[in-house]
């Protein structure tokens, strides 16, 4: 079974999208996301211009072999936009041997591990009393694990917060919108909230919270102290991760848990972090990090060291993502939570998917593949609309992390 014919799908549902859609030579077809939030142009020409040559004639049923050539033959390893188009490739190859197996890919993985998955929705609100409402709503949905934001008093606008409720939407303008950051009214604000939402909602609720990398690591070390009378699952991307050791001062003096991983997009990138225990999940995510087949290799390293997995799954990631995403959740050993934003009802019209949220847990379809689809059709309906992440600054005008 030979692959015919490679296309790379650009869209506009509400926000932009890449495809990828594998023909084989047989007609059974795969999909794979190729989304990179903000950069969604140069993986799309990476793909047209450098993989879908050097895929048609290849054997479709070559999963790891397709994966291998592509990342040593492309010579300049990792990054971004080399591992999303190589993402794309083996999703798609994975979603193809699943119907020709006439299995969904869980069952190829090993076999369901669980019985659902448990993901965690997003609350957010500019202020403490409008955020309770908005984890109200998710409790009364079902849902066991909430992430938490709000506004900092002192600050016109924080990432993370929006006026869209199950809806949100980072990546707002053209170019990057510019915010103002204070990370001492920041570490002031978050333990009234959460000692708030605790006392409103008892001890069961799981609570999150996304510092989005803005913090040192001595002042993410003070966060975690700070916020552990009220027992948060994690704090996330508390600091940049390049300097992977830095996260080994945040732990001798917290025992929040630490998530960190969504802008990671190899084992490269965690292999310190994991190996030396210093997180307690790792939330890298099928697009952004090489497929179904290197993540599992990078969850499959985390369980040696009692790391779990707490993938990425915000709106920006496509639902043929989130279903890929899925079948992996269910069947490895050592998953932890998975991250839930609800698509927009167009979205979700050009990806009709099988997978479905109920009581707290999100199920993959039971269909051969990956239980997705895109509507080639109706994807062509939303042209592409250039949208960028935005950028913070200190209160003096220093460019600051987003
Ligand atoms: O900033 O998906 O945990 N979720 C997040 C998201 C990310 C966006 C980036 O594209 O931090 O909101
Ligand atoms: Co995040």
């Amino acid at each position: 079974m030979k692959i015919a014919d490679a296309r790379v799908i650009v869209t506009c549902p509400d926000r932009n999208f890449v495809t990828l859609k594998i023909v084989t030579s047989s007609g059974v077809y795969g999909v794979g996301d190729a989304t990179l939030n903000g950069r969604e142009l140069a993986v799309a020409a990476y793909l047209q211009e450098h993989v879908v040559p050097a895929l048609i004639g290849r054997d479709a049923s070559r999963i790891e072999d397709t994966w291998q050539y592509l990342y040593r033959g492309a010579y300049w390893r990792r990054g971004p936009v080399t591992m999303s188009a190589i993402a794309a490739v083996d999703t798609a190859l994975w979603d193809i041997k699943g119907k020709v197996a006439g299995l969904p890919v869980y069952q190829l993985l090993g076999g369901r591990s669980r019985e659902g998955v448990t993901v965690y929705g997003h609350a957010n609100a500019d202020t403490v009393e409008d955020v309770l409402t908005e984890v109200a709503t998710y409790v009364d949905l079902g849902y066991q694990a909430v992430r938490v934001q709000t506004g900092v008093p002192g600050l016109a606008s924080t990432y993370g917060v929006s006026k869209d409720r199950l809806f949100y939407e980072p990546a707002d303008s053209a170019l990057p919108t510019e915010n103002t950051w204070s990370t001492a009214h920041y570490l002031d604000h978050v333990p009234e909230v959460f000692a708030r939402v605790r006392d409103e909602f008892g001890p069961t609720l799981k609570l999150l919270h996304d510092v989005h990398h803005r913090l040192t690591p001595i002042e993410a070390a003070r966060l975690g102290k700070s916020v552990e009378p009220y027992n948060l699952t994690w704090i996330e991307d508390p600091v940049p991760a390049e300097l992977q050791e830095g996260f080994r001062l945040i732990r001798q003096h917290t025992t929040t848990p630490i998530a960190v991983g969504e802008v990671f997009n190899t084992i490269w990138d965690c292999q310190q972090l994991i190996t030396e225990q210093l997180i307690d999940y790792i939330r890298a995510t099928v697009v952004h990090a090489g497929g179904i087949s290197h993540l599992r290799r990078i969850f499959d390293l985390a369980n040696l060291y009692h790391v779990r997995s707490g993938s990425h799954g915000a709106t920006d990631l496509s639902p043929v993502c989130m279903a890929a995403a899925l079948h992996l959740d269910l069947a490895i050993p050592n998953f932890g939570l998975q991250e839930y934003m609800r698509h927009t009802e167009a979205t979700d019209a050009v990806f009709p998917h099988g997978y479905h949220f109920a009581d707290g847990y999100l199920h993959p379809s039971e269909a051969p593949g990956l239980g997705v689809d895109i509507d080639e059709e109706l994807a062509a309906r939303y042209p592409y609309r250039p949208a960028a992440l935005p950028v913070n600054r200190l209160q003096d005008g220093t460019m600051h992390s987003w």
